[in-house]
């Protein structure tokens, strides 16, 4: 039976193998007579490249001009101690500005007893960890995401933020002026004038809420500025000594200035945008005209 079953194979596989050569040798043949390949026709294009996202690319630019300024990043997480993101700022838990940066609380119940939490509504928490871990002088920038309770054509439940913050002996408003004139020229270009007003944030005093000329009419007056040729685009200030004190600076020694805006703000006037939420979407037909 064996003997019958291996010439049975052999015979099955002899057959196999001379249809395989055949074959080959008929597909070679085709080959050679059909048309010869022409390798040098174009080659396939490729699909569209890739760019940055425009809040990327503002937030590339705003560090580089802070770098050249002589600010380092620095970075926190996101969901952040209620301690961090208010209360070291100046802001106790019935504080009425707390209603303004109305935030997205973390559940910690049932991981044993932990601090309130949040996810941060702004990147000032950073600031506090920075100033915490290091003596002055310290001069910081903190890009990232932030988030409040807000959804409307200009505020999206999340956003980017960039704050800056330096802390050095003998640091004045006068520091403070100059430096955001230097700031909005690198990134708006020659010609664009800053003008402050005076307003409140409770981690600094005195505040000030900082108008750029308009991007939309380079300071005729428009609609969009409502004639006045200025659009406000930063908050800042000198830092509260009663921050400078949570931190374990002595404010009689030491003194800061800190401002800080919108990241998507910025971007949106820098490219004419007029509504926020278009850089969330991922609709390539507003991506790809960015
Ligand atoms: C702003 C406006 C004004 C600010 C203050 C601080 C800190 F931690 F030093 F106190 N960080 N950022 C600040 C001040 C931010 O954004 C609208």
């Amino acid at each position: 039976m064996g003997a019958a079953v291996n010439a049975a194979r052999d015979e099955i596989e002899g057959l196999l193998g001379a249809r395989q050569k055949a074959l080959a040798r008929e597909g070679l043949e085709a080959e050679l007579r059909a048309p010869p390949l022409d390798v040098t026709l174009p080659g396939r294009r490729p699909d569209a490249a890739g760019r940055r996202h425009p809040v990327s690319a503002a937030l590339d630019d705003l560090v580089e001009i802070l770098a050249r300024m002589g600010y380092e990043v620095a970075e926190g997480p996101e969901v952040e101690l209620d301690y961090y993101n208010f209360e070291a700022l100046n802001m106790p838990p019935d504080h009425p500005a707390r209603d303004m940066q109305d935030t997205f609380y973390v559940a910690t119940e049932g991981h044993g007893p932990t601090a309130p939490t949040v996810l941060r509504t702004h990147t000032s928490p950073v600031q506090i960890r920075s100033m915490l871990g290091r003596r002055p002088p310290l001069r910081i920038c903190s890009p990232g995401k932030v988030y409040r309770r807000d959804d409307d054509p200009t505020h999206s439940p999340m956003f980017h933020q960039i704050e800056v913050l330096c802390v050095d002996r003998d640091v004045t408003l006068g520091d403070l002026k100059g430096t955001l004139a230097e700031f909005v020229r690198a990134f708006f270009g020659e010609g664009f004038r800053i003008r402050l007003r005076p307003s409140y944030f409770p981690f600094v005093e005195p505040g000030a809420e900082v108008d750029v000329t308009c991007t939309f009419c380079l300071g005729k007056g428009c609609r969009t500025c409502k004639g006045s040729g200025f659009v406000e685009v930063l908050g800042a200030g000198l830092v509260h000594p009663r921050v400078l004190r949570n931190v374990g600076y002595d404010p009689e020694e030491v003194s800061g200035f800190a401002f800080g805006c919108g990241i998507d703000r910025l971007a949106m006037l820098r490219s004419g945008v007029d509504d926020l939420r278009h850089f969330f979407e991922g609709d390539l037909r507003f991506l790809e005209q960015m």
